[in-house]
């Protein structure tokens, strides 16, 4: 249901936290490496079949000049979710944020923060949760352990 794609295996590392969470959400992925710059046909093929292949969101994680996750939402209507990735070439990650977040009106990507990758998985999942009223519940039991962590924590400040 949810698509993972990354521009390099040296993204995975972060890009994982997206499918950790998705899976213990419940909700089915694929993951695959898909390059903008290093195959760009193959990117264009992956967004123009993603919506038959039953994919309904995909995260797209790229860093340096991340194009990936821009040129896959200028060809799919599916919502993309861009998770800027701090390469080691990067200038601090901001040529990743600034690649994924400046996108030109009318081809929206919602970016989260820089190796926000985990954040992206329930973002896509949350976006499920819209029409599934199962996936709904799972995010709302997530969201109550989310609450109890915080009372643990001030249970152990006091
Ligand atoms: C981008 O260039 C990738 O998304 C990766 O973050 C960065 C570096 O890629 P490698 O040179 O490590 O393959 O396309």
């Amino acid at each position: 249901m949810v698509g993972i794609i990354m521009g390099s295996i040296s993204d995975l590392k972060v890009m994982q936290e997206a499918a950790d969470v998705i899976k213990e959400l419940g909700v089915d992925y694929e993951i695959d490496i898909v390059s903008a710059h290093r195959t760009p046909i193959k990117m264009v093929e992956y967004a123009q079949t993603a919506r038959e292949r039953g994919i309904k969101v995909i995260i797209a994680g790229a860093g340096g000049a991340a194009h990936l996750p821009g040129m896959v939402a200028s060809v799919t209507t599916l919502p993309v979710i861009g998770v800027p990735v701090k390469s080691s070439n990067s200038i601090d990650g901001w040529d990743s944020v600034l690649s994924i977040l400046q996108m030109p009106s009318g081809v929206p990507v919602a970016t989260v923060a820089l190796n926000g990758a985990k954040n992206a998985g329930i973002l896509a999942v949350q976006m499920l949760g819209i029409e599934n009223p199962v996936i709904a519940e799972t995010l709302a039991e997530y969201k109550k352990q989310l609450s109890s962590k915080v009372d643990d924590m001030v249970t152990e400040l006091k």
